[in-house]
């Protein structure tokens, strides 16, 4: 019975990988991953390594609904393999599920690793930004002519920005404990910018979006990209694969990946980077969007990080408690980091939606600006 222990926090429970139906003895197991919801593992056996992960159960109220979901994805990408898009293969269990259960009740699976990819920890070009939204415009394509209600719901409300500010506000009113100077200065820049924040889901609530299959945490950790080639080929993280609004992905694709960390506070919106992507993505998806989800392009691009800083800001407030931390603080210093990020973005508005103008054909219709997605450079 393989027993793995790695510190406090990351354990796997005993025998967990013996219930899996490897192909060869486990030679090899380490915690692998930035990721701030699930234990994640890497696990070698043979000349194969796999990725084993224990969902969490606090965070997904229905672990199964992912795995049912990545099922349903994994089959219908099968019958688009034009796509070119690689989704990860579980690797089933000797009873023959796609899942085990520990004894208390938390669920693992184990899947491959994608041989040869290699994930980018920052964007240093924008052919890599290029490729990056090619990955996520190929995507949403692979995705679009899959019903939404063939996917159940894994996390409910998600990126319902003013659910997340409605929590923030309940948690901050009952937060008794002194204000650093951080802290009050987060919350002074939240606060000062609560009437936005329906944007989205006003949209969404009037019809006036379509409700689309989305991958809900498209950020740069998440793209894998081939070690020769360079090219993006897997999206992965797939948990949060559910019906949404595709303001989602891409604001938070573009959060992830066009923060430059060179700025006042920590963040920079990087211009050039976002011009790739949207270009590269508008090219990709070719008429995908409407005019009215267009519209709206900016509104995600500062939205996602914002909510993203009320998520760690609450978190910061509650003890931690979502978002895995090492030390107290983290999630305060994150929060601030995407207040900063947000701020940019608002300064650098009118160039942002120019570029979005000039990458989608303006209102949506009429032929898309090819050049915007072929020939990028800096500025
Ligand atoms: C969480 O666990 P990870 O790192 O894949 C979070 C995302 C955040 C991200 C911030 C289910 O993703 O929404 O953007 O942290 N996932 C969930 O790093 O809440
Ligand atoms: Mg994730």
């Amino acid at each position: 019975m393989n027993e793995f222990v790695f510190g406090n926090a990351e354990i796997i429970a005993p025998g967990i990988l013996d219930r899996f139906a490897l192909p060869a003895p486990v030679a090899g197991v380490a915690p692998y991953g930035g990721g701030l919801i699930n234990a994640t593992f890497l696990v070698t056996a043979g000349d194969a390594r796999y990725i084993l992960q224990r969902i969490n159960g606090s965070v997904f109220p229905e672990p199964e609904r992912i795995i049912s979901n990545l099922s349903v994805l994994a089959e219908h990408a099968a019958t688009h393999a034009e796509s070119g898009l690689r989704i990860p293969t579980l690797i089933p269990a000797r009873d023959g599920l796609s899942f085990v259960r520990d004894a208390g009740g938390g669920l693992w699976r184990l899947m491959e690793f994608i041989p040869d990819t290699r994930g980018l920890t920052r964007i240093d070009d924008p052919e890599q930004a290029r490729e990056v939204g090619r990955i996520l415009g190929r995507f949403h394509v692979l995705v679009s002519d899959l019903p939404v209600e063939r996917l159940a719901v894994t996390l409910p409300g998600f990126h319902v920005t003013p659910n997340h500010l409605e929590c923030f506000e309940r948690v901050l009113a009952a937060y008794t404990a002194v204000r650093s100077e951080a802290l009050s200065q987060a919350i002074a820049r939240v606060t000062a910018r609560r009437t936005r924040v329906d944007v989205l889901e006003a949209a969404r609530r009037d019809g006036r979006l379509p409700i689309r299959v989305i991958h809900g945490d498209p950020k740069l950790d998440n793209i894998l990209f081939d070690r020769v080639t360079g090219r993006a080929v897997s999206l992965i993280d797939l948990d949060t694969v559910q019906a949404g609004l595709v303001h989602y992905d891409i604001g938070d694709c573009l959060r992830s990946c066009c923060n430059r960390r060179d700025g006042p506070g920590g963040a920079g919106f990087a211009l050039d980077l976002c011009r790739a992507i949207l270009g590269a993505y508008a090219h990709e998806t070719d008429g995908l969007l409407d005019a009215a989800e267009i519209e709206l392009l900016y509104d995600a691009i500062r939205l996602i990080p914002f909510e993203l800083a009320l998520r760690f800001l609450t978190d910061h407030l509650e003890g931690d408690r979502y978002f895995r931390v090492t030390e107290r603080g983290q999630n305060l210093h994150k929060a601030g980091i995407q207040l900063a990020l947000v701020e940019d973005i608002e300064t650098k508005e009118r160039e942002i939606r120019d570029i979005v103008a000039a990458c989608f054909g303006g209102g949506g219709v009429g032929p898309r600006d090819r050049r915007c997605g072929k020939s990028v450079d800096n500025g």
